[in-house]
């Protein structure tokens, strides 16, 4: 799962997501980036430049639920 899911930040704002998991995930809003495949250890930074609502999955576990949303003002 990402820790936390929902999360509020600024426009210019850095998120970076870790896994800290064995399992490969990826961090993905199609159309606005996209980690890729991470291995565990793995980590991915994407600073944010407009504002908006981002719902992001991981492109292997959304059908379990594995999802979330950024909300950049
Ligand atoms: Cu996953």
């Amino acid at each position: 799962m990402f820790m936390p899911s929902s999360l509020t930040i600024a426009v210019g704002d850095r998120v970076r997501v870790i896994n800290d998991d064995s399992t490969h995930h990826t961090f993905t809003d199609a159309g606005t980036f996209d980690s890729g495949d991470l291995g565990q250890n793995g980590s991915y930074t994407y600073r944010f430049t407009k504002a908006g609502a981002f719902d992001f999955v991981c492109d292997y576990h959304s059908s379990f639920g594995m999802k979330g949303t950024i909300t950049v003002h």
